[in-house]
């Protein structure tokens, strides 16, 4: 685990719902193919998802589930350190200090504030709008090399580097540069009922997103409702046929069969057929992954050793980079 020279990997998800498939094509399949490569850091980002109300025991639950189902879709114990955030406190202490080095209109730029808070005027909170120097803090305490994200965190990425390069210039070398690591296929799996927009575990049509716990009906069911464009051919085009493309995404990630052939393989063929067989091979890619999260949920116990295990392993680095970070800025250290 402590081996010194691999390059360091950071990601989080935020327990604000059930996971959807596109977590595990943004996400989970990437963080599994890394960890044998990186020194991998694995979080549930639980502080993250306190920017939304939440239910507390629902909250509680989620959490769990999540980690539950990283363990499921292959996240290996042994070979990452997986965690919850809160169970590290440095990640709110560095978010204090790296608060301080934020401009109010850098965060007033990320677009993901603009658009939380056009869809959410009821509860625009400063912790929303700091929610990126958080993000910046889970990153930099481990000084990691990359950073697997979805394509909406990349402006959240470029923050983090400024701030990095900021307090490594305003003191002495600090913290890592990170880089993104945005895949190339799988990083924006869209709303099966809008595919203009990202499938959204927060989505208040459940019709738009395929949870990791659907059962193969409800899958099949979603997808054969899913919103195309009029015409039949099933061809890759994200600009004019954003729905089709989207489903063929799904069908490559769940087959490794190419765009080409997909495209072959459908030729004369209606809609209806093409929404049968992705909605077939999407339920076979789940079903394994949902199986095993229902296993892991049936022994609380080890997934709470798991988790427990973990926290320290965290801890332990993201203290010393918070150390360094407080004798920096000149807090006193006994
Ligand atoms: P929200 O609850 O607002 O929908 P989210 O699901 O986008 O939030 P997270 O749960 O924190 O946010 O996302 C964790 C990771 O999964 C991020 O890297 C994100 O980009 C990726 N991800 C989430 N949804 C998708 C998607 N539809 N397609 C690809 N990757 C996704
Ligand atoms: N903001 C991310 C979740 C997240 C994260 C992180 C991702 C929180 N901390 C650190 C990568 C690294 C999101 O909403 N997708």
């Amino acid at each position: 685990m402590e081996s010194e020279n691999r390059k360091v990997i950071l990601s989080g998800i935020q327990p604000s719902g059930i996971l959807t498939i596109g977590h595990l094509a943004g996400a989970l399949k990437n963080w599994v193919d890394l960890q044998t490569q990186f020194q991998s850091y694995y979080m549930i980002a639980d502080l993250h998802s306190i920017t939304a109300r939440q239910v507390p025991a629902e909250l509680r639950q989620r959490t769990m589930e999540t980690a539950a189902l990283f363990l499921a879709a292959g996240i290996d114990p042994d070979k990452s350190v997986l965690f919850i955030q809160s169970h590290v406190p440095q990640h709110s202490q560095l978010a204090w200090v790296l608060n301080t080095f934020t401009g109010f209109g850098e965060l007033g730029r990320m677009t993901q504030f603009k658009d939380k808070s056009e869809r959410h005027p009821e509860n625009i909170n400063a912790g929303l709008f700091t929610y990126p120097v958080l993000m910046a803090s889970d990153i930099l305490l481990y000084q990691a090399d990359l950073v697997p994200v979805g394509e909406d965190q990349k402006q959240h990425l470029e923050l983090t580097r400024n701030l990095a390069q900021r307090f490594n210039f305003n003191y002495s070398d600090t913290f890592k540069i990170p880089e993104p690591y945005i895949p190339k296929i799988g990083s924006r799996i869209m709303s099966l009922q809008n595919p203009n927009v990202k499938m959204s575990k927060s989505d208040e049509n459940v019709n738009s997103c395929i949870f990791l716990n659907d059962t193969n009906e409800v899958i099949i069911n979603k997808i054969k409702r899913s919103v195309t464009d009029s015409d039949a051919e099933v061809r890759f085009d994200e600009e004019n046929k954003s729905g089709i493309s989207n489903l063929m995404t799904l069908y490559h990630l769940a087959t490794g069969v190419s765009f080409e052939d997909i495209e072959k393989l459908f030729v004369g063929k209606g809609y209806g057929d093409f929404k049968l067989a992705v909605g077939n091979v999407v339920a076979d890619w789940i079903l394994p992954v949902r199986e095993k999260f229902n296993e892991i949920m049936k022994d609380k116990n080890r997934l709470k050793e798991v988790l427990e295990y973990g926290a320290i392993q965290a801890q332990k680095v993201a203290y010393k980079t918070l150390d360094k970070v407080y004798k920096k800025v000149g807090f006193v250290r006994f």
